[in-house]
């Protein structure tokens, strides 16, 4: 098995329901579960699943998902059918913000509920200590609402995961590398300090969805609000570069463990920050993007690791399969394993690491943008220590 062991003195449990990978938002739109498959198969061809406990999550209850959102809410999903959607004259929109990025297809409910399942099962593996990292890739839907849909996302896995760990943490910090703006996880806790959320992504309010995360939207702005300064957002422009991706990370995400001492950290490691993205903008490479995750890890704090965007399936399926090996902390040959699954599907480039595409997008972010960034965060990490 290329020679992969369970990590010594930790527990990785790996949450993955295949029922899901076969689901269809339908001809060309960008959401493909199927990458779920490619990434499995990865991790499988590697043998990563030999260091791993392994769990084929069940579907979450109507109740659990209703811990976050609106009865009304989850009953239309449960009921709705793709040819029963009913349009509304109102917002310009099918009901509850379905439509074009959120399609009403088969098996939507069920997709759903086992998304949702798999990130309640993996925070209750770290809760009840049997994990101290938890990884879905199904999940990190981060910006669906309490009462609609949003930016290809139904129910909330994030928050509803959050909630549970909240069951037994005092304070947990979310972070997000999705290129997209985690606004649906930064709205649900805006007014609390139990959870502080951080956000890198592509920012232009008029022109990138969802149009919010600014450096200054940072909580309430009453500071007699809890929430006030526990919403930190990292706000980019187009094609920033691996090293400037990391250090950035670094930059931010040290001061903010040091100031606000997380007693467990959710990650959500959309690969639509990597280059070459068909949504992205970023000219983020695999092992920069991963360097994220093992930068967490280091923290040693119980760790929910969640996916999310990712719209070149060949690429999100390396990231996801690379950074599983850093959580199991496995060092895995950069070729992919001949007997992969799929491996045609790859092309030429039968590496973990292919050089992504660095064309598309010129580096918008100049040292000193990068350096007012950070000093923007450090200011608002200076009212937490009052
Ligand atoms: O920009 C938008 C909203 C519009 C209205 C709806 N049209 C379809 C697109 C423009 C303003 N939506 C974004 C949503 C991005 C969601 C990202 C999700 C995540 O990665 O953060 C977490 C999983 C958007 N960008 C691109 C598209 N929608 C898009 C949607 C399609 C499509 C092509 C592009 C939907 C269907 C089809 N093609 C066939
Ligand atoms: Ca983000
Ligand atoms: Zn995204």
């Amino acid at each position: 098995n290329n020679g992969i062991k369970k990590p010594k003195g930790y527990t990785v449990s790996y949450h993955a329901n295949p029922e899901m990978e076969q689901m269809h938002f339908g001809q060309k739109h960008p959401m493909k579960p199927w990458r779920l498959t490619l990434t499995n198969k990865i991790v499988m061809a590697y043998g990563m699943h030999e260091a791993m406990d392994i769990y084929i999550p069940r579907a979450a209850s109507s109740q659990e998902l209703k811990d976050f959102h609106r009865g009304d809410y989850i009953d239309f999903l449960q009921r709705v059918t793709p040819s029963d959607n009913t349009w509304d004259p109102d917002s310009q929109t099918y009901a509850y913000n379905t439509g074009d990025d959120c399609p009403i297809f088969d098996g939507l409910y069920n997709y759903c509920s086992l998304y949702a399942g798999a990130s309640l099962d993996a925070a209750r593996k770290l809760t009840n200590h049997q994990s101290n990292i938890a990884i879905n890739w199904s999940g990190g839907l981060h910006h669906a609402k309490k009462n609609e849909a949003s930016g290809f996302c139904y129910i909330n896995d994030i928050v509803l995961a959050i909630l549970q760990l909240l069951l037994h943490h005092p304070r947990v910090l979310y972070i997000d590398i999705d290129v997209h703006h985690g606004d649906g996880v930064e709205q649900a806790f805006w007014s609390t300090d139990r959870v502080m959320t951080l956000s890198f992504h592509k920012y232009n309010r008029a022109e990138f969805f969802p149009g919010t995360g600014a450096l200054d939207d940072t909580g309430p702005l009453n500071n007699a609000s809890p929430g006030a300064h526990h919403s930190l957002n990292v706000p980019l422009h187009d094609g920033i570069e691996d090293a400037q991706y990391i250090k950035l990370f670094e930059d931010v995400v040290k001061p903010c463990v040091r100031q606000y001492k997380p007693t467990a950290i959710v990650l959500q490691c959309g690969a639509d920050s990597l280059g070459g993205d068909r949504l992205g903008c970023f000219n983020v490479n695999i092992k920069a993007h991963g360097a994220c995750v093992a930068f967490v890890k280091k923290f040693n704090l119980p760790l929910l690791v969640l996916g999310g965007g990712g719209y070149t399936p060949r690429n999100v399926a390396k990231a996801w399969a690379y950074e599983t090996s850093l959580c199991i902390g496995a060092e895995v040959h950069p070729n992919l394993p001949a007997h992969t699954p799929f491996l045609e599907h790859f092309g030429n480039e039968k590496t973990l690491f292919p050089k992504l595409d660095f064309t598309r997008y010129e580096n918008k972010n100049s040292r000193v943008y990068l350096e007012s960034v950070v000093m923007g965060i450090m200011e608002q990490l200076r009212y937490l220590q009052g």
